[in-house]
């Protein structure tokens, strides 16, 4: 290992009441099982295990309106927030193993926190909006349902919605356990690529806030190193912002990735999952990502095999393992006869 290589933190988030499927909190365990931690090591990338953070259930944690377990899914986000704020002052790049996607909450509003102590705002108005990072948001839905116009009731179809300054004016004030949680970004910090399932309300909330978003179709028409490099331009035109990559496993196709509780035909193929990795990698600015929603109960037992093993190369391309192989160190020689 290079001696000024960041280490990855990595942790599971035990999340699962962002929606209806309890299997999804046996995802972490499960990517690890796959064998997470051996490939990174071949590849001489350092990685620690954090542990998992626990979803305590929060009592009488009665529907808001529609909204299921918001009580619960905000302390554990709170939780998640802390994990990803002490990984990043030990100088690791936190690697969140989900659970589902309404962990981000906790994670993405944890790393914006911490970089907010690392690089305190200068003054103006707009640093104060502006933390410093970028969000990249892979994912086949959208995710910024309202609790106001959430169909489902489940808060993994919601995370962004609390993160955004611009929804403020959106967002009940009364939703039990949110008090604490405040936006962190601007919607011109955050991209999309690998939709194909927004709510007609998300769709609305796309163009108004004109958020960069490239949809499957897209990326069928320019390709995905296109997509990549114009969201990147779009959220970093400077290039230089520490960057969170929130996979959601079900941006992939469900031929990649079926043990996921919210598959969605026509998705990502895993080799565009990886370039979408390997992007991110390359930019050297990887600073926190999400790898979510793998849910090892739903599927055939290849297709979890499949799931898990898409997931273990997506974060292992994310932090740097070349896809041709087991990379070699610098003065490395053959044995001579
Ligand atoms: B996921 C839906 N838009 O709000 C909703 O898996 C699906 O984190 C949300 O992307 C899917 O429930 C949430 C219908
Ligand atoms: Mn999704
Ligand atoms: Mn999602
Ligand atoms: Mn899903």
């Amino acid at each position: 290992p290079r001696p000024d290589q960041k280490i990855a933190g990595i942790f599971g988030a035990l999340m699962n009441r962002g929606q209806g499927k309890e299997g999804v909190r046996e995802g972490p365990n499960a990517i690890r099982e796959a064998g997470l931690f051996t490939q990174l090591k071949e590849c001489g990338i350092r990685a620690l295990d954090y542990g998992d953070v626990e979803i305590q259930a929060v009592a009488s944690d009665d529907e808001w309106k529609k909204v299921k377990y918001c009580r619960t899914v905000a302390s554990g986000c709170k939780q998640i927030a802390e994990k990803m704020e002490l990984i990043i002052k030990e100088h690791g790049i936190p690697v969140m193993l989900g659970g589902d996607h309404a962990a981000a909450i906790g994670s993405i509003f944890g790393h914006a926190s911490a970089q907010r102590q690392l690089h305190p705002p200068t003054g103006s108005s707009s640093s104060e909006l502006h933390a410093p990072l970028a969000v990249l948001w892979i994912d086949a839905h959208g995710d910024i349902n309202t609790p106001l116009t959430t169909a489902t009731g489940n808060l993994h179809g919601c995370p962004v919605s609390f993160l955004l300054h611009e929804m403020t004016g959106y967002i009940p004030h009364d939703l039990p356990g949110f008090d604490w949680i405040k936006p962190c970004l601007t919607a011109d910090r955050i991209a999309y690529i690998g939709l194909r399932a927004l709510d007609q309300d998300e769709m609305y909330l796309m163009e108004k806030l004109k958020i960069k978003y490239f949809p499957m179709q897209l990326v069928d028409q320019l390709g995905i190193q296109e997509c990549l490099k114009q969201a990147l331009a779009a959220i970093d035109p400077k290039g230089v912002l520490p960057l969170h990559l929130s996979f959601d496993i079900d941006a992939l196709d469900p031929s990649d990735a079926a043990s996921t509780g919210t598959p969605v035909m026509g998705g990502l193929t895993l080799r565009e999952g990886l370039q979408i990795a390997e992007f991110v990698h390359k930019t050297g600015r990887l600073s926190a990502m999400d790898l979510v929603e793998v849910n090892p109960e739903l599927g055939t037992p290849h297709q979890r095999a499949k799931t898990t093993e898409a997931a273990c190369a997506i974060i292992s391309g994310a932090l740097g393992k070349p896809r041709q192989g087991v990379p070699f160190p610098p003065g490395f020689e053959l044995p001579l006869p």
